[in-house]
């Protein structure tokens, strides 16, 4: 069993063999005092205080303390905003990276180390890590439409996604059953379409100052946000709110089943570009991030000339509002710009046009249902979930190669990966992390980590250790049987698994 298990896999990690670091209460923390520096260093201090029991202070000079760690930026590393460096002495733990969204993959790595022998000593291992991701786009998509997610719920998987070093939390916002973003614009959307959601109430909704604090919260771990409207199909909610969207003008009633791909927006009526024009206007003024995802699945009752002709309209919307575009799957075969995002999902349709789009320049993420989607069942026995794209247990969200799923696919196409999980049956904070635990550690490690060092028999040995950390945060998860977990001290609450 290792004794120090990093997920997901650092390029390089060696055991100095000098006696371990260890946190006392002499120990200060320093780091420049640039603020987005300090803001890194304050995180780090709180991480620390939080696992010692007692507070670190933060200063801007080491000033002889007899006890470091140290946060520097520096260019002496691999190009990419990520690449890190950690190294742990008996003396002192250097933090290095060029951005400040590196020095926070250096700080997880650090607690990923840290171990607690006894009341609030902590020590660290003497090591050496080298450390860059193999792919710039590393995602979770979660839908807080079917089920509504609280901004605390948001922050506690932002925590997540920072601790296996995910940098994207997309986020989808709409859908037949709810509409979770309050726009200026379209104050009817959150005001008559929020207050669903499958299986009937409470809903809720982000008010735009609650969407940057999300926002916020995750861009202080180097996480960015990129939200997602579903259009032309996926809107009941919309057409619930704006009759004017219906060819009767009356609206549609509400939705709270799982039934997709009847709900859609009609090219012919003029209130339609209006509606997208303001919708779309509004999420890309309230995202300071490159992308906005645009949806474009499963719209099933429309023909494919309408499809691309509204695909291509918010797609305008959005590029003039300064904004790349994102778009499921079926966008691809519709005109793209350069630049486009195509995000690949569904194993069950057919790719010639996802590879025709890659072929011809657009960029492709990968999310395919069979290993990414972690709202799938893990087996049969899965009280939770959907089986549509099957069983999804943890070895098979492990063991895949993103540059090559796809025959035809260019591998530099591919700007990385994102796990999905989709909530028509995850009402609540803790059915979603029994689904993305430990599954969601699996995908990062693809998404991290080059394939000559992923092996899944290595893994399984490392995030059997990430168990305690899970239930230290009270995050319920699965434990799959093909890992080894240790035994459960007397006492610890095993129903969580
Ligand atoms: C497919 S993912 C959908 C969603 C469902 C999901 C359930 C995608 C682009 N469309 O509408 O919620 O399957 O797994």
């Amino acid at each position: 069993m290792p004794d120090v298990a990093v997920i997901p896999r650092p390029v390089l990690l060696e055991r100095t063999g000098e006696e371990p670091f260890v946190l006392t209460a002499a120990t200060i923390l320093v780091v420049d005092s640039a603020p987005e520096l300090v803001a890194v260093g304050v995180l780090a201090a709180d991480l620390l205080g939080r696992l010692s029991g007692r507070p670190v202070e933060v200063r801007y000079t080491e000033g002889g303390a007899p006890s470091v760690v140290r946060l520097t930026v520096t260019d002496d590393l691999p190009a990419g905003d990520e690449a890190y460096r950690v190294v742990v002495t008996p003396q002192r733990v250097d933090l290095s990276a060029r951005t400040p969204a590196g020095l926070v993959r250096a700080v997880v790595t650090l607690r990923q180390v840290i171990s607690e022998i006894g009341e609030g000593t902590l020590t660290v291992p003497a090591l050496r890590v080298e450390d860059h991701p193999r792919y710039a786009w590393r995602g979770l998509s979660i839908d807080v439409a079917r089920h509504f997610f609280t901004v605390s719920d948001l922050k506690s998987v932002i925590g997540l996604l920072a601790h296996y070093k995910l940098n994207v939390l997309h986020l989808h916002l709409t859908d037949d059953q709810g509409w979770r973003v309050h726009l200026p614009s379209r104050p009817l959307l959150t005001r008559v379409s929020a207050g669903t959601s499958v299986g009937g109430g409470p809903g809720g909704f982000y008010s735009p100052a609650q969407l940057a604090e999300i926002i916020d919260h995750a861009a202080a771990r180097g996480v960015r946000v990129i939200p997602e409207i579903d259009v032309p199909g996926h809107v009941n909610a919309a057409t619930h709110a704006y009759g004017e969207l219906t060819p009767s003008g009356e609206p549609t009633d509400e939705y709270t089943g799982i039934e997709v791909g009847f709900s859609r927006l009609h090219d012919d009526l003029p209130a339609t570009r209006e509606f997208l024009k303001d919708v779309f206007t509004d999420l890309a003024a309230m995202t300071p991030g490159e992308y906005v995802h645009i949806g474009g699945d499963e719209v099933l009752t429309m023909d494919h000339d309408e499809y691309a002709r509204l695909v291509g309209f918010v797609s305008s919307v959005v590029r003039d509002a300064g904004k790349k575009v994102v778009g499921w799957q079926e966008i691809a075969s519709t005109p793209l710009e350069p630049g486009t995002v195509v995000q690949y999902w569904d194993i069950n349709a057919d790719p010639a046009p996802f590879v025709a789009a890659a072929q011809a320049g657009a960029q492709v993420l990968m999310s395919p249902a069979s290993k990414a989607y972690l709202d799938m069942k893990y087996d049969a026995g899965t009280a939770l979930g959907l089986e549509w794209a099957g069983h999804v247990e943890l070895r098979d969200s492990y063991d895949w190669e993103p540059s090559s799923l796809i025959p035809g696919v260019p591998a530099e196409s591919v700007v990385g990966v994102e796990a999905a999980v989709f909530t028509e049956t995850l009402t609540d904070l803790s059915e979603l992390t029994s689904m993305l635990l430990p599954r969601l550690a699996a995908v990062a490690e693809v998404a991290w980590t080059a394939p000559e060092d992923r092996d899944f028999d290595d893994f399984a040995a490392r995030v059997a250790q990430h168990g305690a950390f899970w239930d230290r945060v009270g995050f319920s998860w699965y434990a799959s049987p093909q890992v080894t977990w240790p035994a459960a001290p007397a006492g610890a609450a095993g129903a969580s698994r």
